[in-house]
């Protein structure tokens, strides 16, 4: 008689989590490598019919660490010591993990004592190793009924998992964007790029392929080539007063081509996505800027109709149909002219035709857009 028992571990909670949905989650790939696919167990043959958000086995949740079962007094919990029991066998397998026949390569080594026939402890001579979601099987001539926890020892070693606590929150006083406020006097000005790189989010993870800002200097007219290796992530941070306008010439620095692709699943459905209006797709690679909760003029809303692609970027779609530059930035082959003051005369804008470059223009170039924001609103954290 087989008696079968239970898990689980402490350290991090995961109940339910895979075992809940009626769709399993993908937890590998099809021989390309490329398909996700869900095995309900590593030699089982794997089916498409699995979720995942990101379309890679287990990105969105966090990794347990692996180690041996807790074999000290109190590593095991008798939930229920079960009756019959003349020769129990113990083995510990694991619920999750990448076992052997639900056993880590090197299993803990335990034995059960039996008294009147019912199991009344367990004791083990190694906690073996890898293990992530440890389960107590008892087998028995005779007995049944036992259920008993085991848990990983905390005192480890562990291996892989993400630790708590190692490291610091991100300052964002560290990733305040620095303003101009001599090109357009009376307004903060900030030339702001977006780029594709990489952002660890933690120690124990590898970094991540991420979309995210930079500031460039005033009078940039390029993209940062290569992108910087890694992201100041959720920078720059604009610091605005209510009522001084903060002004904006936005970049798109994302990477074209097939490399523009969006790296996880897109929902081509959404207002603004899908095809244009001729029936060939946007491409998605697409970017604005949106100031949630702001007092905005409507050109400088962000909205599924504003945006551009980068500069290079081959598609029928270069900017939203309702893309519309600020009316009083200008730029002279996509570095931002001043706006003419009592120290600035010339080469100017906002003062005499004379005084504007001969090829000034209201657009700062393919893969840029410019943006008003009144800030004729309360003070609030806003994005
Ligand atoms: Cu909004």
């Amino acid at each position: 008689m087989k008696t079968r028992i239970l898990l689980v571990l402490i350290l991090i909670l995961f109940g339910g989590l895979a075992f809940a949905q009626t769709v399993p989650t993908c937890n590998g790939f099809d021989t390309t490598g490329t398909i996700p696919m869900y095995f309900a167990t590593p030699t089982a043959t794997g089916t498409t019919l699995c979720t995942d958000y990101f379309g890679k086995g287990n990105y969105a949740n966090s990794p347990l660490p692996a180690g041996p079962i807790d074999i000290t007094a109190t590593g095991f919990t008798i939930g229920d010591g079960g009756s019959g029991y003349t020769a129990p066998v113990v083995t510990i397998a694991d619920a999750l993990g990448t076992p052997t026949n639900g056993i880590p390569a090197t299993a803990a080594s335990c034995t059960a004592t039996a008294s009147a026939g019912v199991i009344t402890a367990i004791s083990c001579g190694s906690g073996g190793t890898g293990y992530l979601a440890p389960m107590v099987n008892i087998t028995d001539p005779t007995g049944s009924g036992a259920f008993i926890l085991a848990k990983v020892s905390a005192a480890g070693p562990l291996v892989g998992g993400i630790r708590k606590f190692v490291d610091a929150m991100p300052d964002l006083k560290g990733a305040i964007a620095v303003p101009d406020a001599v090109t357009f006097p009376g307004s903060d000005y900030y030339e702001i790029q977006l780029v594709e790189t990489k952002w660890q989010a933690h120690t124990d993870l590898p970094p991540t392929t991420v979309r995210g800002y930079i500031q460039a200097p005033t009078g940039t007219s390029a993209c940062p080539n290569p992108a910087p290796a890694t992201l100041n992530y959720l920078g720059p941070v604009i610091v605005a007063a209510k009522n001084r306008p903060v002004r904006v010439k936005f970049t798109n620095c994302l990477p074209t081509g097939a490399a523009g692709r969006l790296f996880i699943p897109m929902d081509a459905t959404y207002m603004g996505a899908g095809n244009g209006p001729d029936g060939t797709p946007y491409t998605e690679n697409r970017a604005t800027l949106h100031l949630h909760g702001g007092n905005t003029p409507w050109i400088s809303d962000g909205t599924p109709h504003q945006w551009t692609v980068p500069a290079g970027e081959v598609t029928n779609f270069k900017k939203g149909v309702s893309t519309q530059n600020v009316p009083d930035m200008f730029f002279s082959n996509g570095t931002v002219v001043p706006q003419c003051s009592a120290t600035v005369t010339s080469n100017c804008s906002g003062g005499t035709v004379a005084q504007l470059p001969v090829s000034a223009t209201n657009d700062p170039g393919d893969g840029s857009m410019t943006f008003y924001w009144t800030n004729q609103q309360g003070g609030r954290l806003m994005f």
